[in-house]
């Protein structure tokens, strides 16, 4: 008589070669207060994707870089070519950055894809690992290139952008960089084309921690408006100039970012509001500025909201400029949509969570993510761990390993739950 058994599936990943290859990645672009710099299509950053997709290939999973310079990891299912359960997240960071946000979510999926191909389990779809390029969007161009090309959002005109420090348009860093810049729009991905998208990352803030909850299950992610505020005034001697007589751009910029937060809280519009970055030209000590720039980073969960604080500031920048005597110009760089998780992917979370003994909470997302452009192809779930102190886009951004460990478990349940159609 013969018998037939169902191998067991997998019920945990390995933790030492999970935190070993976040320590590994950890030294490219390595700091020196402990943090991380891979700037998008940086050489760091092509440093970080080679060594992940030399990891990817140890993992078992077929590996290519696609045109908008994805990397993209890929195993087949049982039912051969069927639509894909798609795992992913980013490997770029910003300047002094830590080692965890984006990173974390494409090494728990490479370490999935391991784990599964160790065990000899295979699912009955492809399974896909993505790392998208340039989700941070620190290249002076628009955000979220990788994953905005899979959905077909890419903006006109913006391979013909110049980079930020690197003096060449984006289509040629993008070519240097694996991509194909002629090609971008074959990354395109029908909606439905892809089962799920399922991404893992940090919290990057408080709740988390603060409650001591194992797990996020998120129920949406914040919009995000960003506008470029650009003051045009005189330069001139900054010791003859009569103070009267001046039209300086800094104090324009000043006196505008001071007025930012009255964009939040009672009887503002937005959840956050944030001027992060300045430039003041000539810059020199001794001249009065003749041009600035700020960059406005406003935060909501509807569009409505991020739309009427673009208003606000624009009549703000006319209130600087008026005061000042210069000429102030409000433009939006880069809209994107408050994006709600899909209802069926969060109960797969909480199940997995459930499943495993895990405490869970549910939490909007108050940082941006490549989900929100694979949510226009895909159902489409994320899962948080905690952050210590709450802090991100920081040198010192820290999760406990037994977190990273945790985490990286949940995906592999819900990867086991999706990557079935049984
Ligand atoms: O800025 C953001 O929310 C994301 O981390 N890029
Ligand atoms: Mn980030
Ligand atoms: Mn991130």
């Amino acid at each position: 008589m013969t018998t037939t058994t169902t191998p067991l599936l997998p019920t945990r990943v390995d933790a030492d070669r999970l935190l070993s290859n976040l320590e590994r990645l950890r030294a490219i672009g390595a700091t020196p207060e402990g943090g991380v710099t891979r700037r998008a299509f940086s050489r760091e950053d092509v440093k970080g994707q080679e060594f992940v997709a030399g990891l990817m290939r140890e993992a078992g999973l077929d590996v290519r870089v696609d045109a908008a310079a994805n990397l993209v990891g890929t195993r087949q299912g049982r039912g051969g070519t069927g639509a894909p359960l798609v795992l992913g997240s980013h490997l770029d960071t910003v300047p002094g950055g830590g080692a965890y946000d984006g990173a974390y979510g494409v090494l728990a999926a490479v370490e999935v894809a391991h784990t599964l191909h160790e065990s000899g389990t295979v699912l009955d779809r492809p399974l896909c690992v993505m790392a998208f390029s340039n989700e941070e969007g620190t290249t002076g161009t628009p955000a979220m290139f990788g994953s905005r090309a899979v959905a077909g959002c890419l903006e006109p005109g913006e391979l013909d952008l110049v980079v930020t420090g690197q003096d060449r348009a984006l289509a040629q860093v993008l070519d240097a960089a694996g991509g194909d810049s002629r090609c971008v729009d074959d990354v395109r991905r029908a909606p439905g084309s892809v089962a799920a998208y399922l991404e893992l990352h940090i919290e990057q803030g408080p709740v988390l921690i603060g409650s001591g909850t194992d797990i996020g299950i998120v129920e949406g992610i914040s919009g995000r408006l960003t506008a470029e505020v650009t003051v045009q005034g005189q330069a001139n001697h900054a010791g003859t100039t009569p103070m009267a007589d001046r039209h300086d751009a800094l104090l324009a910029a000043a006196r505008l970012t001071v007025a930012v937060p009255s964009l939040t809280g009672p009887g503002g519009v937005v959840r956050v509001a944030t001027v992060g970055d300045c430039q003041v030209s000539p810059g020199a000590w001794n001249v009065v500025p003749g041009r600035a720039r700020v960059i406005v980073d406003l935060r909501d969960m509807s569009e409505d909201n991020l739309r009427a604080g673009l208003d606000r500031l624009r009549a703000m920048g006319q209130e600087a400029g008026s005061a000042t005597g210069t000429t102030v110009d409000v433009t939006e760089v880069q809209r994107v949509s408050p994006t709600p998780c899909d209802p069926g992917r969060r109960a797969t979370v909480r199940r997995v969570a459930d499943a495993l003994g895990l405490s869970s909470v549910t939490l909007p997302s108050g940082a941006g993510h490549d989900a929100q452009w694979m949510a226009r192809v895909a159902p489409t779930g994320m899962i948080f761990v905690p952050s210590e102190d709450g802090a991100s886009h920081v040198p010192y951004e820290h999760t406990a390993p037994a977190d990273l460990v945790r985490g990286a478990g949940v995906l592999l349940g819900c990867t086991l739950l999706e990557g079935m159609t049984t």
